[in-house]
């Protein structure tokens, strides 16, 4: 007879059926009605309560200041390992996949190998990988460092098409998607026109334009969508499946569509900030403004909010990320680094000198939850399973183990009561991120999870983290395995792409 470590009784199994989850050795070993316990079972009482697999956030930068133009510019992200990772499961979040970043002229491999020790230096509560952000893709990292990282299980790189020191040109880009296509590996693309964004800079920096609100208007959604435009056209060619992340206006989002319906391997991700937070908040009085500079920046126009909303409804959005990515307001290396004082005391914001990045791994999956499946009713909790969990999972060579509720799966599972009382965000009661706000204050949730379980251990439970051990371990990963329509299924050539 099976036993069991633990059993779940009378789950409501993503609100589709109700029977117990039984666990063993931290996968889920059976899925039946009044499976058996022994002696040393724990039985968790689920009363027909939503069980939704662990949350797979595709998108979080912790730690992610050790670059040089971090250093220089004074920027500390909020968040260590460990306390960006405890946010993460008190969230029903159990995989996060961080940045590992190389600056110019530095080794990937290196870069990699000092976060892997980072990681278990401090100790991480959820399950972890790494994307590889590459700004440097020289004949050394493309012929000789890639393959070894592919083999560790690390299968995929973000590129960036803005900023001036992460950007690459064209060529390299398409000569790091070619290298992705024979590695298996998916690209991120930051997907914005660097110069574009430069030349609204300067012109508005120019007028002494440069409070927090001005932000929105130095990256125009043009510069989203051409530069989108010119990622899809590229994967095209080079028949290599790309995500573009961050996507924030409806101009970038048609694009991806009309790719995605020509059958293209365009994916697509957004995060809660497009779909909840918006440009008023960037004109905050008292430099509060601040707190929302991220970039591609919020939105003002209901309507662009409207066209996400639609992408998450209609699977133009694969995945939903939070793009985490957290400053302190108060201290001295986040936010405050954009504001000066001018001659007569007045203060003066500076966008371009305010680190860029919200706050958000925490609320990501509650977000949605409430928002998208219990406000809106928008999405019903399978397409909410599909981009918190099970198309992360799939995009990044995670599933089954990850994302799924079936036998053989990573028992990471989410629990959420239906007796939730509804409240209003409050940062420092609520949430367990080392930064000192969140953007999302003051938005009332309707449910947020009662539970949160790690490989079969319980990791967070009624607002506390359970255990102060840190269960999280880096889990290598395999290629994409979302349907893909490929021009060709093994050989290929730059002669055929052409054709
Ligand atoms: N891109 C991100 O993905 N996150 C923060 C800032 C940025 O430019
Ligand atoms: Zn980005
Ligand atoms: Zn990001």
């Amino acid at each position: 007879m099976q036993s069991f470590d633990v059993i779940l009784r009378n789950a409501h199994v993503n609100g589709a059926y109700v029977c117990d989850i039984g666990i063993k050795h931290g996968l889920i070993s059976s899925l039946g009605v009044n499976l058996v316990a022994s002696e040393n079972t724990q039985i968790i009482e689920c009363e027909h309560a939503i069980v939704t697999p662990g949350g797979i956030d595709g998108h979080v930068h912790l730690a992610q200041d050790k670059s040089p133009r971090a250093r220089e510019a004074g920027y500390q992200c909020a968040d260590t390992i460990e306390t960006g990772t405890r946010s993460a499961v008190a969230g029903g979040t159990t995989t996060v996949l961080l940045f590992a970043e190389q600056s110019r002229g530095e080794s990937v491999l290196e870069k990699v190998d000092a976060y892997h020790q980072l990681a278990t230096y401090q100790g991480s509560h959820a399950d972890y990988g790494f994307h590889i952000i590459i700004t440097d893709p020289t004949p050394k990292v493309l012929e000789q460092e890639l393959p070894v990282l592919a083999r560790q299980g690390i299968s995929s790189m973000k590129l960036f098409l803005t900023y001036k020191h992460m950007r690459i040109s064209d060529k390299d880009f398409l000569r790091a998607l070619h290298k992705a296509r024979e590695l298996g590996m998916v690209a991120l693309v930051h997907a914005e026109n660097g110069d574009l964004v430069d030349f609204f800079t300067e012109q508005l920096e120019s007028q002494g334009l440069t409070d927090p609100v001005y932000k929105a208007i130095a990256h125009p959604a043009a510069a989203e969508a051409e530069a989108t435009n010119r990622a899809v056209t590229f994967s095209s060619v080079m028949d290599t499946p790309l995500l573009i992340v961050h996507v924030s206006v409806p101009e970038s989002t048609e694009v991806i569509r009309k790719a995605q319906s020509h059958l293209k391997p365009v994916f697509a991700e957004t995060c809660p900030q497009y779909l909840l937070l918006g440009k008023s908040q960037l004109a905050q009085e008292h430099f509060c403004g601040a707190k929302f500079i991220c970039s591609p920046p919020l939105r003002s126009d209901p309507n662009d909010v409207e066209a996400i909303w639609r992408g998450i409804i209609n699977g133009t959005f694969t995945i939903f990320s939070s793009d985490h990515c957290p400053y302190s307001f108060t201290g001295p290396h986040g936010k405050q680094l954009g504001l000066s004082r001018a001659d007569n005391g007045n203060p003066n914001g500076m966008f371009t000198k305010t680190p860029n990045g919200l706050p958000g791994v925490e609320t990501r999956v509650p977000l949605l939850f409430s928002e998208g499946v219990l406000r809106r009713r928008c999405i019903d909790i399978k397409r909410f399973v599909e981009l918190t969990s099970e198309n992360p999972a799939k995009l990044y060579g995670l599933y089954p183990k990850k994302g799924a509720i079936q036998v053989g799966s990573d028992a990471d599972l989410v629990i959420w009561h239906k007796s939730f009382t509804p409240r209003r965000l409050q940062h420092d009661r609520d949430l367990h991120d080392g930064c000192d706000y969140s953007p999302y204050e003051g938005i009332e949730f309707l449910n947020w999870p009662k539970m949160t379980l790690l490989r079969g251990r319980v990791v967070f439970r009624d607002g506390q983290i359970v255990n102060s051990s840190k269960y999280g371990e880096f889990v290598p990963r395999k290629g994409c395995t979302l349907p893909l329509s490929r021009k060709m299924v093994g050989s290929w050539d730059v002669l055929y792409a052409a054709s």
